[in-house]
């Protein structure tokens, strides 16, 4: 059986990714999880941005990523060329705390500042998806749908509830995300002109996240997948 030749989409260059998110949501667990398959209860924040690399086979691609911890309290003394060379970033909240989910608009806005309006791919992640019972005496306290609202608003077109402790849709929400970084990727190999692109890419991107989900409109949620 043949098996497709990966393709380097870029040899040298490495691609930036970034999590943000509150303290505590779980970005660093979420992305050892995506990154290693692996989860630990003790995960320590600490007030810096660790830098996690990664070269991983997409359909038949070789991408190089960079991707970027952020700490989700206190200033992140970097300039804004940082932020302005990022290509994708993850929005994390904690399903369980109101809180965590609140700031998603602060991420948000302090990453389309700084980066001085970069059109890049977003996904949201509604974490701890395995805390959803009422068993160990709370549920959640975000629903699904408030969550999908705001991504709405916010013409978000990638949003799942994932836990990084139970390895839920963690495979499914990164592999999603790669499409669209992945397509931002192709189209900056073979255009100049950037802007137009990444506008593109927003659109195309929400096209072909409906030929697989779950026919909820134009927006994607594979949480009941
Ligand atoms: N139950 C549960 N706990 C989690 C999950 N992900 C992270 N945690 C815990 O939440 C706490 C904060 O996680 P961490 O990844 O450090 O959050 P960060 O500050 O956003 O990086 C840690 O105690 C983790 O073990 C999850 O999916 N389910
Ligand atoms: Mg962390």
């Amino acid at each position: 059986m043949d098996t497709p030749t990966p393709i380097p989409v870029s040899t040298e260059k490495m691609h930036k990714l970034i999590f943000f998110g509150a303290s505590g949501s779980g970005k660093t667990a979420l992305i050892n999880r995506m990154i290693f398959d692996k989860y630990r209860n003790d995960y320590v924040s600490i007030p810096t941005i660790d830098l996690y690399t990664k070269t991983l086979y997409h359909q038949t691609d070789m991408i190089k990523l960079n991707i970027f911890d952020t700490p989700g309290v206190g200033a992140m003394s970097v300039g804004d060329t940082f932020w302005k060379q990022t290509e994708g970033i993850v929005l994390v909240y904690d399903i369980k705390n109101r809180e965590t989910f609140e700031k998603l608009g602060y991420w948000l806005n302090f990453f389309k500042t700084h980066s001085q309006g970069a059109k890049v791919p977003v996904m949201v992640l509604g974490n701890k998806l395995d805390l959803d019972s009422n068993l160990d005496g709370g549920g959640r306290q975000v629903s699904r749908e408030e969550a999908e609202e705001w991504c709405k608003l916010n013409n978000i077109h990638i949003f799942f509830e994932v836990s990084a402790k139970d390895a839920v849709n963690t495979k499914e929400c990164f592999t999603k995300f790669m499409d669209a970084f992945v397509s931002g990727i192709h189209q900056d190999l073979h255009h100049d002109d950037d802007d137009d692109d990444s506008s593109t890419l927003l659109k195309k991107n929400n096209t072909n996240s409906d030929d697989d989900a779950p026919s909820k409109g134009v927006f994607s949620c594979f949480c009941c997948m």
